[in-house]
This record gives C-alpha cells, sequence and structure tokens, in this order.
C-alpha cells in the first residue's frame, strides 16, 4: 500500500476543503452554508515554488450515501480530487470516500470530524474510523483526525487581515503494517472557515473566493454602502442588504471607516453640527 502516496493526496483534499464551507443565508452565518456554486482559490507556496489552486463545491449528492452529501472538488497543480462532505448538527464530516487519486477512492466506514462552530480556543476532538483503499478491496486500515483549537490570532490574506482560529489536526493511519502520523495545520474564520494551510512542506493562503453559489465575493459591496459584504458579515455584524444597519442615518460604511462609531448601535454616532439651533432660541 502506497501509504505516503496517500497522505499526500488526503492532504491535498483536507487543505481547503473546509473552505467550502461558507454561508448560503449571509444575514445569519453559518459555517457550514454548503452551497453548489462555492469556489475558493488559495496560492500554495513549497520548496519548489508558488502555485493556485482552487476548491470549489460541485454537486449536492442524494444519493451515493444515505444522507445528504456535498461533493467538493479541489484542483490543484493539474490534478483533481473529490472529497464527499456531511453536515450534521453543529458539525461537518468528511464522509464516506474520497478520491485520492483518479480512479482510486479511500472508502471510510464513518465520517472524519472536520470543523464545528462555534468554535473555542482550547476545544478538543477526535473522531476515527476504519478506511479501505479501492485497489486493495478486503484490506482495512484504522483512520483518525485528532483536533485541537490552539489559538486566534490575524492572518494576513492577499484581500484582508482577519481574525482566525489556529487549529492543530494530527492525522494518524495505522493497521495492516502501517503507521504513521502526520500534523498539519489550519487557520479557521467563521464563514470563510479555512483562510490558511500549513504542514512541514508547504503553505496555503486563501487568495478570492465566491460564496452564496457565487454571488459574494471579495469585492462585492451590495448595498453600496462603502463596506464589502464579507466585511459586514464577518467583521462588522452589520447587514449587506441595508446601508444603515441601526437607522441612525449615518450608514454603516460612514460610521466605521470616518467617524468610527458603532454601526449597530443607533445611540452610537457623529454628533451633528446644528448652526441654526441659536436661532431658534433666540427669543425675539
Ligand atoms: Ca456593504
Ligand atoms: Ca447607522
Ligand atoms: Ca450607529
Amino acid at each position: 500500500m502506497k501509504k505516503s502516496f496517500i497522505f499526500i493526496q488526503i492532504f491535498a483534499l483536507i487543505s481547503f476543503a473546509n473552505a467550502g464551507l461558507a454561508a448560503g443565508d449571509a444575514s445569519s452565518p453559518d459555517v457550514f452554508g454548503l452551497e453548489v456554486g462555492n469556489v475558493f482559490t488559495y496560492q500554495e507556496t513549497d520548496n519548489t515554488g508558488t502555485y493556485t489552486g482552487a476548491s470549489e463545491v460541485i454537486a449536492i449528492d442524494q444519493t451515493t450515501f444515505p444522507m445528504t452529501t456535498y461533493i467538493i472538488e479541489s484542483r490543484e497543480n493539474g490534478e483533481t480530487f473529490q472529497g464527499w462532505f456531511a453536515k450534521t448538527p453543529g458539525e461537518l464530516r468528511l464522509w464516506g470516500e474520497l478520491e485520492v487519486a483518479t480512479g482510486e477512492f479511500l472508502r471510510f466506514s464513518a465520517g472524519l470530524l472536520e470543523a464545528w462552530y462555534p468554535m473555542q480556543v482550547g476545544d478538543h476532538r477526535y473522531s476515527s474510523a476504519t478506511a479501505e483503499l479501492s485497489s486493495y478491496p478486503g484490506i482495512l486500515v484504522n483512520i483518525s483526525l485528532t483536533v485541537d483549537v490552539l489559538a486566534e490570532e490575524p492572518v494576513v490574506l492577499s484581500f484582508d487581515t482577519l481574525e482566525a482560529f489556529q487549529v492543530r489536526y494530527q492525522l494518524r493511519i495505522w493497521g495492516y503494517g502501517v503507521e504513521e502520523t502526520e500534523t498539519f495545520y489550519q487557520w479557521v474564520t467563521p464563514y470563510l472557515s479555512a483562510v490558511k494551510y500549513q504542514d512541514a512542506e508547504s503553505q496555503e493562503i486563501l487568495t478570492s473566493f465566491a460564496i452564496g453559489g457565487g454571488t459574494i465575493t471579495e469585492e462585492t459591496d451590495t448595498d453600496g454602502d462603502g463596506l464589502k459584504d464579507y466585511q459586514e458579515i464577518i467583521i462588522y455584524n452589520t447587514s449587506q442588504l441595508s446601508t444603515d444597519t441601526d437607522g441612525d442615518r449615518f450608514s454603516d460604511g460612514d460610521e466605521v471607516n470616518i467617524h468610527g462609531t458603532d454601526p449597530n448601535d443607533p445611540d452610537s454616532h457623529p454628533s451633528i453640527a446644528m448652526p441654526w439651533l441659536p436661532l431658534l432660541l433666540i427669543d425675539e
């Protein structure tokens, strides 16, 4: 069994599979709001150079497994991998099958926990399954994923700097003469999910995205108030569909970018200059 080969392919998919998790209903951010058409592109750097890759939610699959799964395809360096992901309340699991090479599948007996929300520093999760490689039918190995949330810190992306949770993944495959453990890291932010990935050999940084079925990108400002949709959703908790979320007559963009007042608090706004007021007070 080409165990190291399997590892490499699993990493290639897992690395940004989570980035496919994006909110469909932007008014209530849901990190598990998978939608067909969500695309995340990233830049990968390793000791051989810099490459671009992409992960895309390509289909909803309701027939392969006894549950609804979302097929996420990752394209990197001319290769394509697919994985099936299932949502259960509060969490998301890599489920059932993982295409580790063209026509070669790793089949899990259960889903491996990939992500959950809300996430907090100090969280620790473990999941395991048995797995069979399609070219070696009947031979089962054990596979487990241990996940720890280590810290929360800013991550510099190509289009912004976002607060993200640093998450450590320890993937172990053992049995049938195999015993291997690999460690890698992701930086996860709600709504966009994995914005950075790092292992011993490479690093990937999110460079662009199209979510909500492709309607929201890193550039869109639907309500035209000067704040990007993703900034309103992730950073400011304001509505990307209303120019003045708190109704105090100052736009969200003006409150944040110019005045530094709270766009969610109608009592927080710039003081209004009223040069005519003294005229009213003059008692003729
Ligand atoms: Ca806006
Ligand atoms: Ca306002
Ligand atoms: Ca306000």
